[in-house]
């Protein structure tokens, strides 16, 4: 503050200006007062301007310095959450991945369950069926049958025509025995008897059958035979013992013993 003494009456309190030209103004006459009044509105105008300006600028700072400092951290976030959305894509990719495996593994293994239960009933089912055979064969041998290769052989103590002794076998679950192969013939020779088989032309003289219904294809006949003697030999006996060939034919209406075969397979 700044007050002159004895000069004049009109006194001017200028607060922050030390000009000397102002105090100069208002110690002249009337119309320097008037001049040194308005200039000093001026300056208190632009006193008032300048705090103005200033609380302007402290406040625009303080917006820029705010406005400034949030995108950073906004960066900030949004890298945070780019980077956990990227590692939850790969998550989910992942486990996508192994989802894809884990299904086809389980369709494998689907598939070999299924192929090991179909195993496992075609297993049983043989089981089954072999058990059944097993049981089947324990029966004859127990009857007495004799067993060769994948038969079983039955042969009587009594003598019937070849009809008669067919029949006895079939009531047995056999037949007349059929002769397949040499050493079939030298199994059933070694017993030594005079028996009917499973051979006849009795549906047409000539046509030899199996009583099977299949055609003869291993012929061992003795020799001279068959020769159909009398005209009416349709029926087939194991004649002799001593030659692998050893069949004859004779009239059916004999009587003879027999020999019934069974087949069972294992
Ligand atoms: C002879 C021979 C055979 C015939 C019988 C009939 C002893 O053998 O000719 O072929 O079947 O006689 O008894
Ligand atoms: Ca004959």
């Amino acid at each position: 503050m700044v007050v002159d003494k004895g000069e004049s009456e009109i006194t001017i309190e200028i607060v922050n200006l030390p000009d000397t030209s102002a105090r100069r103004s208002h110690t002249g006459e009337g119309g320097e007062v008037t001049t040194a009044a308005t200039g000093g509105k001026l300056l208190g105008c632009i006193a008032v301007s300048f705090c103005l300006m200033c609380i302007l600028q402290a406040s625009l700072n303080i917006c820029l310095r705010l406005a400034l400092s949030s995108p950073p951290d906004i960066d900030c976030n949004c890298k945070n959450l780019t980077d956990e959305r990227d590692n939850l894509r790969r998550i989910n990719l992942d486990i996508e991945e192994r989802y894809k495996i884990l299904t086809e593994e389980r369709d494998k293994l689907r598939r070999v369950l299924n192929d090991s239960a179909l195993q496992l009933n075609s297993q049983a089912e043989e089981g089954g069926k072999l058990e059944s055979q097993l049981n089947v064969l324990k029966h004859y041998l127990q009857q007495g049958w004799f067993s060769f290769s994948d038969s079983v052989y039955y042969i009587s103590s009594t003598k019937k025509t070849w009809q008669d002794s067919r029949n006895d076998c079939l009531q047995r679950a056999a037949d007349l025995v059929i002769i397949g192969s040499t050493e079939e013939q030298d199994f059933i020779k070694q017993h030594q008897k005079i028996m009917w088989i499973g051979l006849t032309d009795r549906e047409m003289e000539g046509m030899w059958k199996w009583v099977d219904g299949s055609p003869l294809t291993t012929s061992l006949w003795d020799s001279g035979e068959p020769n159909s003697a009398g005209g009416n030999e349709d029926c087939v006996v194991m004649n002799s013992f001593k030659n692998v060939n050893s069949w004859n034919d004779e009239r059916c209406e004999n009587e003879n013993f027999w020999m019934c075969e069974k087949k069972i397979t294992l």
